[in-house]
């Protein structure tokens, strides 16, 4: 399980110790980024051999941080999840079996059978369903919601796409499912039970804008006008991130907390 985390010292601790007793037979992958609170406090908190920190300090983007934390990742089944807790770690573990029989399993808080209690606040709801519309569109991707923070995925078929990966910013969840879907892989979206533990503390407009950003370079990556995305870069900053990069900001990343190899 990979987590990353900015700013989560109110929110990890309780998140950790429900992860830490169902993935006891895993490894959890707490990746610290940009963090000016003390969210590696929480951390010492929690007492479990399963766990793994590391912290990166140059803000890399939740995306930066979840492939970070992939590269890290040793098992054959990888996730990511929320460090708020919006998302059980029951459910998550009901994800991973869905593995049996795809690539990748992704939670949709959007399908019938979903379960919202509590729901995000409306203006979440807006601009989570402008933007899948956008994302469809562009990408012409069929999932109901991309951006559930809840999805597993099988090592092998994360492996070949993560080169082709960049956006680092929250649109990093359409970038790597385009890339899967391009490669033939199964996906499955299923409804999952969501309870909202936001804090409502990313700013909805300026945060819609940036995704919207990187959905729009994605789409002109993908054309005949690729050879114009650099041009773009320089108007639209999104701070994407290729592998090569990432691996060197990475390799700045401080180890916090480390399990042995045979405790796997
Ligand atoms: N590396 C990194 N991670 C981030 C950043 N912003 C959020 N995250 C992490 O991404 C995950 C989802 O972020 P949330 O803040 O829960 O996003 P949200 O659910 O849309 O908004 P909330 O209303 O605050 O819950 C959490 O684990 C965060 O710690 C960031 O700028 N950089
Ligand atoms: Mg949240």
């Amino acid at each position: 399980m990979i987590i990353p985390a900015h700013n989560e010292a109110g929110r990890i601790e309780r998140t950790l110790k429900e992860y830490a007793e169902v993935f006891a037979d895993g490894e959890i992958i707490v990746v610290l980024n940009n963090c000016t609170d003390d969210t590696a406090h929480a951390l010492r908190n929690v007492t479990a051999a399963c766990l793994r920190a590391v912290e990166i300090t140059d803000p890399i983007g939740k995306g930066g941080a979840v492939r970070a934390g992939f590269m890290l990742a040793r098992a054959p089944l990888v996730g990511f999840v929320d460090a708020d807790g919006s998302t059980s770690a029951a459910e998550m573990r009901r994800l991973f079996g869905l593995l049996a029989h795809a690539d990748a399993a992704i939670g949709s808080r959007w399908m019938p059978g979903a379960s919202l209690d509590p729901p995000q606040p409306l203006i979440r709801r807006v601009a989570s369903r402008v933007f899948n519309l956008l994302a469809r569109s562009l990408t012409r991707l069929p999932f109901s919601d991309t951006q559930c923070g809840a999805k597993a995925f099988r090592a092998d078929a994360l492996a070949r796409v993560l080169p082709a990966v960049e956006t680092a910013n929250f649109a990093f969840d359409v970038d790597l499912l385009a890339a899967l879907a391009r490669l033939g892989a199964r996906i499955v979206e299923v409804p999952i039970a969501w309870r909202d533990r936001s804090t409502s503390r990313l700013r909805v407009v300026r945060q819609s804008l940036r995704m919207a950003g990187a959905l729009a370079r994605l789409a002109m990556k993908r054309s005949r006008l690729h050879w114009a995305v650099p041009y773009f870069d320089r108007i639209v900053p999104t701070r994407p991130l290729t592998l090569h990069e990432l691996r060197a900001v990475a390799s700045n990343g401080v180890i916090l907390r480390t399990i042995e190899q045979d405790e796997l």
